[in-house]
């Protein structure tokens, strides 16, 4: 019989308004927040998330990348982790790692409000740069975390405003003494909104993620020739504006080709001088491209590869690549994501196995523990969006089965998986 945190639940209205709180560090139109990495604004969101940490009596710790740790020091043995990121795009939403961190927070608080302790410590992780928008690559905090970077490496990253992010990360005080690499939690479980369609459009609350699809980020720099627009013939011409634009169409045109789960996308493109009249002498633009399967992913690189070899033949540009990141395709845990649907069907949800085309923290910490997610439904699927919306009833929901699972991983112990 599964162990049970006999019917408690999560309070909605205080998890909605330290949602409220928080979205309110940094808000840009529309509802949502701007927090890009070491900050500022990050600071002040931490400091807040920080305070709410202290006054639940948890344990604070922050380590030498900034990830702040909060343990509740009950039972015994290795903490059941969860957690997320409260870094935002430029344009990020209200819940986009928010939610996971503050759900976990509201967990603790309705166990201890209910009496009740687990038989493990339980531990609320905000992870440093999750997102990768200011510093490379994504889920940077959490990948120290676990030894997939070393320290040193990591605070020499230079964010794309040229700051070093061990000198930020000392700015704005948050630069810890906690030990990176961290130690392994005994599990790690993170509540997450989906930032994707399927959920809503399918009409499941709960979404049981069982994986993270493969990540491969670079900038290309492309040198052409600067010239007058006006003067400067067309067959002459050796443009980075036009190479950047080939490369999107490109892009669009091989992920529509393989389909399935690829996709690819240009966030970025910066020209120089960036002039009306004048014809570019460089591009500076990003590659962002997934897929769940790392054969094709890789199929995927190559195409690019050969298609830049072209443009610098047939343009006469240079293009260098500077590789920003590179993580494979993730499986979870089935221990975990079996959890996770077991509690989600017993609090009376339909629920949908699925992988996560965004990366997480989760996938990471999947390096060192068993590890899965939660995922709630996105409003029409949009997120990295001041619209960015979930409502209360799935936030609520996904909580509650993060509370659920949280205590049954607290009181499990892992049979040792044959060699
Ligand atoms: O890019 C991502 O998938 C995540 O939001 N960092
Ligand atoms: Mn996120
Ligand atoms: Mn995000």
């Amino acid at each position: 019989m599964r162990p049970s945190a006999h019917g408690v639940r999560i309070d909605g209205r205080r998890l909605r308004a330290r949602l409220d709180d928080l979205g309110e560090v940094s808000p840009i139109p529309g509802g949502g927040s701007c927090r890009l990495a070491l900050t500022d604004e990050d600071r002040d969101g931490r400091d807040l998330v920080r305070s709410w940490m202290v006054d639940l009596g948890l344990r604070v710790e922050v380590d030498g990348i900034g990830n702040m740790i909060a343990t509740w020091e009950c039972g015994d043995g290795d903490p059941v982790m969860t957690g997320s990121h409260i870094d935002t795009v430029r344009t990020g939403g209200r819940y986009d790692g928010n939610y996971g961190v503050l759900a976990g927070l509201e967990v603790i608080e309705t166990l201890m409000t209910a009496g009740l302790t687990p038989s493990r410590p339980l531990s609320v992780v905000v992870f440093t740069n999750e997102e990768g928008a200011r510093f490379q690559p994504d889920m940077l905090g959490s990948l120290v975390y676990v030894g997939g970077m070393g320290i040193e490496e990591a605070l020499d990253t230079v964010a794309i405003d040229g700051a070093r992010l061990g000198d930020e990360l000392t700015r704005i005080g948050y630069d810890g003494a906690g030990p990176v690499p961290g130690p392994a939690p005994h599990a790690f479980v993170e509540l997450h909104i989906e930032q994707g369609p399927l959920l809503e459009a399918e009409g499941f609350p709960i979404g049981a993620v069982d994986g993270v699809q493969g990540i491969s980020w670079q900038e290309l720099t492309i040198r052409g020739q600067s010239n007058h627009a006006g003067t400067t013939p067309m067959r002459l011409r050796h443009d980075p504006a036009y190479v950047a634009a080939a490369i999107t169409v490109f892009l669009r045109e091989l992920a529509t080709e393989m389909g399935g789960n690829q996709v690819c996308t240009v966030g970025k493109i910066d020209l120089a001088p960036n002039l009306i009249n004048v014809v570019p002498a460089t591009a500076v633009m990003t590659v962002d491209v997934r897929n769940t399967d790392e054969t094709l992913l890789r199929v995927a690189e190559k195409r690019v590869e050969r298609f830049l070899a072209e443009l610098r033949e047939r343009e006469g540009v240079t293009i260098e690549s500077r590789r920003l990141a590179r993580f494979e395709p993730v499986v979870f845990d089935d221990r975990v994501v079996d959890l996770i649907e077991t509690i989600a069907v017993e609090h009376g949800h339909a629920v949908k196995r699925m992988p996560s085309g965004a990366g997480h923290d989760a996938q990471m910490l999947a390096r060192v523990c068993p590890a899965a997610m939660i995922f709630v439904p996105s409003h029409l699927g949009i997120s990295h969006n001041a619209a960015e919306h979930t409502d209360d009833a799935d936030l609520v929901a996904g909580a509650n089965v993060l509370l659920d699972t949280m205590w049954t991983l607290a009181e499990t112990t892992w049979k040792k998986e044959s060699a």
